[in-house]
């Protein structure tokens, strides 16, 4: 399988379509994939409330492989293939008191990151939950990271994704959030709002954003309805170094800062159902273009899982 370099000596992870590493074996046979779904009632539970909580995905040693990669988005070391990423913010609130790193596109920097957009464990239940009542086929969108440092680590200020991704439609998209760290009220643990996904404006749309910089967790509420507001009851997953949740793009969710005396890191994966298509002219992610109505699909936006691999 050949992998491309961006600079010599740089390899490109983008350009191979298939797991590289030693972050988990290869799925072969089909009675292999079966343990990976989900029940019936966890798949009710994500269509009830949004979210579904608590799912172990990695190891503590898958976990640890993941963190080492981690070390170049927090300044411990150089990557020279650091203009690959999509975006990276060292401090996405711009005040020293809340320090939030924020990254996108590190899957195309490291074997372990690559690999995570393929974990059996994500995969199978991301195909499950895209759509209600079948198995789709799963594209990856994007990858993101989110670290907070002890005692001065920043909010993430309560957002619906779908917000951020109207440039692809129909929506049909999906976020799994891996802790990579235990989560506590402490630490910032990711919170979700029940019931928050049925939360749309004018025929569907998603809330709009209100706070680009991540930083100010009341912002939501100037756009909220006073039912929204009555029912904004936050529900803490805590999250184990190795759970995921997964959410449905227009569940909202948060997380305040991080005042215990250890870091608070977790790998995000966003994923769309195969069939989404770009819905503007302009830049889809840094320097990627499709035009407007096409597929979106392509080098930067693999299938990652395809149900007929459960039935042959
Ligand atoms: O890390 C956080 O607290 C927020 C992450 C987030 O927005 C997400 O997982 O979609």
């Amino acid at each position: 399988m050949g992998v491309t370099e961006f600079l010599p000596g740089v390899p490109d992870y983008s350009t191979a379509h298939e797991p590289v590493g030693d972050l988990f074996q290869l799925v072969t046979s089909r009675s292999d994939w079966v343990p990976m779904k989900l029940s019936e009632a966890q798949i009710d539970q994500f269509w009830r409330d949004g979210f579904l909580l608590n799912i172990p995905v990695l190891s503590h040693e898958q976990c640890d492989k993941v963190l080492d990669d981690y070390k170049y988005f927090l300044g411990q070391e150089s990557h020279p293939g650091m203009k690959m990423l999509y975006e990276y913010h060292s401090n996405q609130s711009g005040d020293p008191n809340n320090v939030l790193m924020h990254a996108l596109g590190h899957w195309r920097l490291t074997k372990h990151f690559h690999d995570l957009i393929y974990l059996p464990q994500v995969v199978v239940p991301s195909s499950q939950l895209l759509e209600q009542g079948r198995m789709s086929s799963v594209r990856f969108w994007h990858d993101q990271l989110f670290a907070k440092p002890p005692k001065h680590g920043g909010n993430v200020a309560w957002h619906q994704d779908y917000s951020y991704w109207t440039r692809t439609a129909p929506m049909a998209h999906l976020t799994v959030h891996i802790a990579l760290d235990d989560q506590t009220e402490e630490n910032g643990a990711l919170k979700y709002i029940p019931g928050s996904h049925r939360w749309t404006r004018d025929g569907g749309k998603p809330l709009p954003v209100t706070d680009f910089n991540f930083k100010d967790m009341e912002s939501i509420k100037t756009i909220l309805t006073e039912e929204e507001k009555a029912s904004f009851k936050p529900v803490c997953g805590m999250l184990k170094k190795g759970e995921a949740s997964f959410h449905h793009p227009l569940a909202v969710h948060g997380s305040y800062g991080n005042r215990s005396d250890s870091s608070r890191r977790a790998a995000v994966l966003n994923y769309f159902k195969d069939g989404v298509c770009s819905n503007t002219d302009e830049e889809i992610l840094s320097d990627i273009r499709i035009p407007k109505g096409e597929k979106m699909e392509g080098q930067f936006f693999p299938l990652v899982f395809d149900p007929v691999c459960m039935e042959q």
